[in-house]
């Protein structure tokens, strides 16, 4: 196993405030942090915000204020998402900080010194009340796809990346990497569309001012997404080197929406193995949701807000519906209804029930003391090889970045678990004196399997799991437990008395 495990998000545009989309990128980039934690490795988490170009200014002066005022004013609603749905990055990086304007510069200086990086002419139809080109393509009715009023040709100086020339190497690239690109199915997509040919990029604009400068021409800013993707080297402390930059690059996974894919698996690459810098090791692209049904819009007012998920139903609650409900990397659709559903079927009835009757009994036959287990009957040892399959089981799917597999290997687990109880009927052993031991068997084997589950879910339910172990007399948060030592049977302590019943998950009334 690798020793390390460096996970980003994408940087978030603060032209608006963060949405469902936002929020799950960053979610299922936290789950996987938390898991590799878990395994003992060392965990690099970074997001952050993509505070230049076109987009954010355009919008600061719909607003009446500058670009740099919306930044500030709209990241703290990004950073507030930290705390709000308990994520556990390592740093945010804002685009305007200084360390990350010597970090682009530096990039892009390299690719100039080596001819990568050349002075020709951007041609396009420009749209002068938007401030913004579009290609033929783009065009409607030979219009301005936005304001609908007629476009421009024009052309200005500007700095294009040799990207024809990384056709071959991104080639190479994949080949020799079959998981650089997940899933598959767009891997495929990116291999087609890069055997078709690239054309050189236009990475600067004399258009627009809110950048960061071109090193020695002050003319031109360098173009938005060359900016936004050096974040994931600036992060780790590029161009200084230094031991976090030495330890964590190249980054395991830089999770992004579809939607983004190319940037990251073409033009990324591309501008690092012209700097030299070794490209990352993976990207993986997620699918979208839709909004009970449609494409969620501003003009549609159904975009939903996650802060008002997390006040309503809670960051345990929201985060375990987006991970579980549709297979990650696929679209999705968000609805309120489901969302009840899973938390009424899920979390509450098979769950937080398992823990409860649980604790339940063991208060009333052991006056809350864990018994010491005895002879192991035959639905005992299946019971414990199912513990142990859904540790390796939780542990293979997340490696694929699987989270509704994960999720639905532990809940065979927690199934069993209630089956298991209701198959051995502890109500029914308590009335006979002579099977005391097989009862505070079955009580500490019920009592075992949660708190295995419990262990599994920590990545995604970080709150409620926390609660939970603590119920279970197990000590540290459980955020710190060893994936593997504490996955292991028999980890419960005999002896220690419990609590009767824990914090569990209550049923929304639909
Ligand atoms: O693209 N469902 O930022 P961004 C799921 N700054 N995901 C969605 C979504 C939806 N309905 N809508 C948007 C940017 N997203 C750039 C990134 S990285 C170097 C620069 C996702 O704020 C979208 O796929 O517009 C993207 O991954 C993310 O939200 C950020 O979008």
């Amino acid at each position: 196993m690798k020793r390390t495990f460096y996970i980003t998000t994408p940087i978030y545009y603060v032209n608006d405030v963060p949405h469902i989309g936002h929020a799950y990128t960053t979610i299922a980039c936290d789950a996987l942090a938390r898991h590799h934690r878990m395994k003992g490795q060392k965990v690099f988490f970074l997001t952050g915000s993509d505070e230049h170009g076109e987009k954010v200014q355009k919008s600061a002066t719909q607003q009446g204020v500058g670009p740099r005022e919306l930044a500030d004013r709209v990241v703290t609603r990004f950073q507030g998402l930290s705390p709000a749905l308990d994520i556990t990055n390592d740093d945010f990086i804002r685009t305007t900080e200084p360390r990350h304007y010597a970090s682009v510069q530096e990039l892009f200086r390299k690719s100039l010194r080596n001819g990568d990086i050349y002075l020709g002419e951007y041609e396009g139809w420009y749209c002068t009340p938007c401030e913004s080109y579009w290609t033929d393509l783009q065009l409607v009715d030979g219009k301005c796809p936005e304001c609908r009023r007629a476009a421009d040709r024009r052309k200005e100086p500007s700095f294009f990346f040799r990207l024809s020339k990384y056709q071959r190497p991104l080639l190479d690239h994949y080949r020799k990497n079959p998981s650089f690109i997940r899933p598959e199915s767009r891997r495929n997509e990116v291999v087609s569309f890069v055997e078709g040919g690239l054309n050189d990029l236009s990475v600067s604009r004399t258009s627009l001012s809110w950048g960061i400068p071109v090193p020695d021409h002050p003319g031109h800013v360098i173009y938005v997404w060359y900016d936004a993707l050096t974040n994931y080297i600036t992060g780790v402390g590029y161009p200084d080197g230094g031991e976090r930059f030495e330890t964590f690059w190249p980054a395991d996974i830089h999770m992004v929406g579809k939607d983004i894919l190319r940037f990251h698996a073409v033009f990324w690459p591309a501008f690092l193995m012209s700097a030299g810098v070794a490209p990352p090791l993976g990207v993986f692209a997620h699918g979208w949701w839709t909004v009970e049904g449609q494409k969620m819009s501003k003009s549609l007012g159904n975009v939903v807000d996650p802060y008002e998920m997390v006040e309503t139903y809670g960051a345990d609650a929201f985060r375990y519906f987006l991970l579980r409900e549709v297979p990650f990397g696929s679209d999705g659709d968000f609805s309120r209804k489901a969302l009840v559903h899973r938390i009424n079927s899920d979390l509450a009835n098979d769950f937080g029930n398992l823990l409860n009757r649980t604790l339940g009994m063991l208060g009333k036959y052991f006056a809350g003391t864990v018994p010491v287990p005895s002879t192991a009957e035959e639905e005992d040892l299946a019971l414990f090889a199912r513990a142990t399959e859904t540790v390796r089981a939780a542990d293979a799917a997340m490696e694929n970045v699987e989270f509704h597999n994960a999720l639905s290997a532990i809940w065979d687990l927690v199934k069993a678990g209630n089956r298991y109880v209701d198959a051995s009927a502890p109500w029914v052993l308590a009335k006979d004196p002579a099977k005391r031991a097989r009862l505070g068997t079955v009580l500490y084997n019920i009592l075992e399997a949660t708190r295995i589950s419990v262990l599994l879910t920590a990545p995604f339910l970080p709150g409620a799991a926390q609660k939970m172990w603590e119920a279970l007399g197990c000590e540290g948060p459980v955020a710190a437990a060893n994936l593997y030592e504490a996955g292991a049977w028999g980890g419960l302590r005999s002896g220690i008395t419990l609590p009767k019943s824990a914090v569990a998950f209550p049923r929304i009334e639909d």
